[in-house]
């Protein structure tokens, strides 16, 4: 009876069981560090066709870096594994490791989690792993998606920060280090209490003739901070996180776990004009999260798309933070902006510029600006940048932003298309926002915002969470004696459902937007494929030095051997087209020494393949996409099909081929397509192949018949 009831219920399970997810996933709260490895490893395991589980570090409390690789395992090749070398690479030796299949497509990287306090960017990532693994072999897009393509999702850069801050309530925007910062010899002695025991570090709140802050008179919860010289005939307060002296040196949190700040710690932009040190730590990637996402980046060279989740405003910083747009090739302006942030603003509803709507009008709009703008980086453009998608250097003080920061790395020493998105903007994130709260202040002026506003969505926030979470998110305030400061009230917010998105709908609504927008840009990575190669036998001769290919002009002259032998001259023809939309490197990229240009080679068995013309790979240059990039006047380009300069000091970087550049009388090839050919003597039936390598485009390998 009992065993018939069990297998019952099993089967009422089963059902629709069948078709969910293998690895559910909520977002009804957060899931910090831990929920976050525990989602990742789960993932790793229920779908190992599609997804693998690397740790690329380590942080200072010992918490793996993890980064979940999705792409369709079974497919994927590079350059290494289909050519010969002649200095084999020892497999024993690891570092650097071998490449694996994943790194021969072209690839997009998400993180989140830089900011230990700002974990929203590690449920976006979640919630984009989650579309990603469940979408595959249901929706077309995605599953032609991972089978072309590598996703590298980083949801916790900073295990350490975003722990303490979504898991402990001790909100820590740094990384941890174990340093003792008051020198009084002991390390991380005193950080903030619970100090009433409730089991939350909020707020104590204590009357002070000094003090900032005010009640505010709508909602008594709320301490309102008065201007810096602003005079108030209230009571004022001093607010301090709930927090006593530990250790009895007479300072209160003077010595946290907190370090620095991650995303100022990167190897770009980090010395300041007067060559000192402008970034955080003893030197650029001091710290164990940087280094670890240097690394892996530097040893996967594949990534084009980069986006770095940070949490509040509701905006996208684009690089460049660390110089100016005139420091940026104008096509990459127009790709981050008329391509990149056009699609992001229509996600987020937000308006266009004039230009990015009529790039066709680009010189009407620019004389109109003349008299409306100052901005010399915007004149140039041809528009203002908007509101939620902006450079992080400020354009009007002509001043940078910070010092080494992640994006402002991988845009320019590597060569993605790199952006920070300041996740989480209430009024525009949160669903019925004003039904539930009342309508928001108007604006002052014409595109001014009211200064009332702010207050507004504190009051808001805090009725919002008093309608949907039954005021569970903030703790009353309840009077407290101090040790040091005496007589006071602790409450205030949870800090974990402080400045993040709250959870609930308002969280899935930003991590549907998001996983939208980052979907869109991976539909632009290029995708460089052979789409024709062909091997035609002219001949046959018994000796392969007999063949010889002389050039004169256009025309190839060949050298005849005698008679019928076992050599088969071969000419092979291939045709290699980029099918996605974007060029295989930005123009950043493609100067870099670190990035090579993409190749293709003819291989064969060393000892019965004679190369009769060149060598055994051509140089393709920067290959470009299938998009036409508004905005930009393509020059005509010189040298070997690089658009709009000479080509950059590149060498196709693999070791031990002597191969050699095909000199050829034709004239430089650019747009998406190439046309390559070889001419080779061929022992016996040795087969050939054609592998077509690109960086960034992804290895792509034909066999050929030699009929
Ligand atoms: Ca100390
Ligand atoms: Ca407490
Ligand atoms: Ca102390
Ligand atoms: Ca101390
Ligand atoms: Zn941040």
């Amino acid at each position: 009876m009992k065993k018939t009831a069990f297998v019952l219920v099993c089967l009422i399970f089963a059902l629709p069981l069948a078709a969910a997810r293998k690895v559910p996933v909520t977002f009804d709260d957060y899931h910090g560090y831990t929920g976050s490895v525990a989602y990742l490893k789960a993932v790793a395991s229920a779908y190992p066709d599609i997804a693998e589980l690397l740790k690329i570090g380590k942080s200072t409390m010992g918490r793996p870096i993890y980064v979940l690789v999705l792409t369709n395992r079974t497919t994927g090749t590079t350059i290494d594994s289909q050519v010969q070398l002649r200095r084999m690479r020892n497999a024993e030796v690891k570092n650097p490791p071998l490449s694996r299949p994943f790194e021969g497509k072209p690839g997009q990287w998400i993180d989140g989690g830089t900011h230990g306090n700002e974990y929203t960017g590690t449920e976006v990532c979640l919630y984009i792993i989650d579309k990603l693994v469940a979408g595959y072999g249901e929706t077309p897009e995605i599953t032609r998606l991972l089978d072309a393509k590598t996703i590298y999702v980083c949801p916790t850069v900073n295990p350490d920060g975003v722990f303490n801050s979504a898991e402990r309530e001790l909100s820590q925007r740094g990384n941890s280090a174990l340093k003792d910062d008051d020198g009084d010899g002991k390390v991380n002695e005193d950080g903030p209490d619970d100090l009433n025991g409730d089991g939350h570090i909020t707020q104590f709140r204590y009357k002070d003739p000094q003090g900032q802050y005010i009640i505010d008179d709508k909602d008594p919860r709320l301490m309102v901070r008065l201007g810096q010289n602003e005079s108030t005939t209230k009571i004022r307060y001093s607010v301090v996180t709930e927090d006593k002296d530990n250790d009895g040196d007479g300072k209160r949190g003077e010595d946290s776990e907190a370090g620095f700040d991650v995303n100022r710690n990167f190897p770009e932009g980090w010395w300041t004009e007067e060559t000192l040190p402008g970034g955080t730590g003893e030197f650029a990637t001091s710290s164990p999260e940087a280094r670890a996402l240097v690394e892996f980046a530097v040893t996967h060279r594949n990534i084009l798309m980069v986006q770095n989740f940070h949490t509040s405003g509701g905006f996208t910083y684009r690089v460049p933070g660390t110089s100016s747009d005139a420091t940026l090739a104008p096509k990459d302006v127009a790709v981050y902006d008329y391509i990149l942030g056009k699609a992001y603003l229509e996600i987020l509803g937000e308006p266009l510029p004039e230009a990015w709507a009529n790039p066709d009008k680009l010189a009407e709009i620019k004389a109109k600006m003349r008299s409306s703008t100052r901005n010399k980086y915007a004149l140039d453009r041809g528009y203002e940048m908007p509101r939620a998608w902006i450079p992080g250097y400020n354009e009007v003080q002509d001043r940078r932003y910070g010092y080494g920061m992640v994006i402002d790395w991988w845009y320019q020493q590597y060569g993605a298309y790199a952006v920070t998105t300041e996740l989480w903007n209430p009024a525009k994130d949160i669903p019925d926002f004003e039904k539930i709260v009342g309508p928001a202040p108007a604006p002052a002026a014409e595109g001014m915002p009211n200064p009332e506003a702010r207050l507004w969505q504190e009051r808001a926030l805090l009725k919002y969470q008093d309608a949907k979470y039954g005021g569970k998110l903030f703790v009353n305030w309840k009077s407290f004696k101090h040790p040091e400061l005496g007589e006071g009230e602790i409450g205030g917010w949870i800090p974990t459902y402080r400045g993040n998105a709250l959870p609930g709908d308002p969280l899935r609504e930003v991590c549907e937007k998001h996983w939208k927008f980052e979907l869109f840009r991976s539909g632009l990575l290029p995708q460089v494929v052979i789409t024709e190669a062909q091997a035609k036998v002219l001949y046959t001769t018994n000796s392969a030095k007999d063949a010889q290919a002389k050039v004169t002009g256009d025309t190839v002259t060949i050298r005849k051997g005698a008679g019928k032998g076992k050599y088969k001259i071969v000419e092979v023809t291939a045709v290699i087209e980029n099918q996605g939309p974007l060029a295989t490197q930005s123009v950043r990229g493609s100067r870099l020494e670190g990035n090579r240009e993409d190749v293709v080679w003819l291989v064969g068995d060393r000892d019965k393949v004679t190369y009769l013309q060149g060598g055994a790979y051509q140089r393709l240059g920067t290959i470009d996409g299938t998009l036409k990039i508004p905005g930009i006047v393509e020059r005509p380009a010189a040298g070997a099909g690089l658009p709009g300069g000479n080509p950059p000091q590149m060498m196709p970087g693999i070791p031990g081929q002597r191969g050699r550049s095909v000199v050829t009388a034709e004239p430089p090839q650019t747009g998406p397509r190439r046309t390559v050919k070889w001419l080779v003597a061929v022992e016996d039936d040795a087969p050939l192949k054609v592998v077509v390598s690109s960086q960034k485009g992804g290895t792509m390998v034909k066999e050929l018949t030699v009929r």
